[in-house]
């Protein structure tokens, strides 16, 4: 049985992963600090090693690495406001932890490294859709950490034959993400306000877009960019999206027409940091690595809350 390696993979995007993959026949390494991953996102999962260690040091993860082994690197800080109101544990986590894993990944001579990069790399362009070949323009510490991740990946394919491909993510949402802390990504708040049949709190006029991604997709997608032909992939960055933005507003009527419900939304001040525009070109993903969302938003959307309902009970 082929063996898998995922960092973070207790998380939700991470655990997403691991059970693709064991459901593709590996046996899953995951190695993750459980800050905010959580044993409990891999129940009832048999082909999965838990590995508790910290990427932040070297000494405490190597051993976790095996020749050949294909690398998923998803363990990370996320969230914009929070690398804003306290940037130096995301610094730790988002870059060194990210330069500690892939100077391992080299020494231990492992397979290719698939990295969870960033839709907000990109900042506020002038243009839509957003396409890799944009130059990058970071409006806050953890976009700017996602990408010196992906500029080391790119230099240790060059400098020392790692194989890398960087994946920048757009607004991940589904299954297991965790509604309940103040950074918690939009739709697992929005989700939770609905069936709680509460007004969500939307930071500025609501009118900002986002191509929000079903989690399956960028699961398949991560493995996908594992297996595509090296010459072709090798050191690059694609953008991992669905191809389509929703707005705030339309996002939040779309749910309660989900219900049959007419909850207005409150408004607050708009969150420093924030991209107003976000939507992926996804023709590099689709052309090189064999992209192929299968999720429409509002697929994505009734499973998700179904989920939901379910883990609450209800
Ligand atoms: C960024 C990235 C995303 C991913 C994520 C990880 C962009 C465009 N996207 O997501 O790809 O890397 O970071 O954290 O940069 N909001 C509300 N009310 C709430 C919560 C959020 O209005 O209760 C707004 C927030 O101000 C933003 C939007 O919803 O305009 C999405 O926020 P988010 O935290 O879900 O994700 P975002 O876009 O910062």
């Amino acid at each position: 049985m082929s063996l898998a390696i995922v960092t973070g993979g207790a998380g939700f995007i991470g655990s997403t992963l691991v059970r693709s993959l064991v459901a593709d026949g590996y046996h899953v390494r995951v190695i993750d600090n459980l800050t905010s991953g959580k044993r409990d996102n891999l129940a009832g999962l048999d082909q999965v090693d838990l590995c508790v260690a910290d990427l932040r040091s070297p000494g405490a993860f190597e051993k976790f690495l095996e020749p050949g082994a294909p690398v998923y690197h998803l363990a990370a800080i996320p969230s914009v406001p929070r690398s804003i109101s306290d940037p130096v544990p995301s610094h730790e986590s988002n870059i060194n932890a990210t330069f500690n894993l892939l100077q391992a990944c080299v020494a231990r001579k492992t397979g290719r490294v698939v990295y969870a990069a960033s839709s907000s790399a990109y900042g506020d362009t002038e243009v839509l859709p957003k396409t890799e070949r944009m130059r990058p323009q970071p409006l806050s510490p953890y976009a700017m950490q996602k990408l010196a991740g992906e500029y080391y990946c790119s230099v240790f394919s060059h400098c020392y034959g790692l194989e890398t491909v960087s994946l920048r993510f757009f607004n991940v949402f589904g299954p297991r993400q965790d509604p309940t802390s103040p950074y918690s990504g939009v739709l697992s708040i929005f989700l939770n306000c609905l069936i709680d049949r509460k007004a969500p709190t939307i930071f500025g006029d609501g009118e900002q877009s986002r191509d929000f991604t079903f989690v399956e997709d960028v699961a398949a997608l991560c493995m996908k960019a594992s297996l595509a032909p090296a010459a072709t992939v090798t050191g690059n960055v694609y953008n991992a999206g669905n191809g389509h933005s929703y707005t705030l507003n339309q996002t939040w009527r779309m749910l309660c027409e989900m219900r049959g419900l007419d909850i207005q939304p409150e408004y607050g001040p708009p969150r420093a940091g924030d991209v107003k525009d976000s939507l992926a070109d996804t023709q590099a993903a689709v052309r090189d690595l064999g992209h192929n969302p299968k999720f429409t938003f509002e697929e994505g959307l009734r499973l998700t809350l179904d989920w939901y309902q379910q883990s609450r009970g209800e």
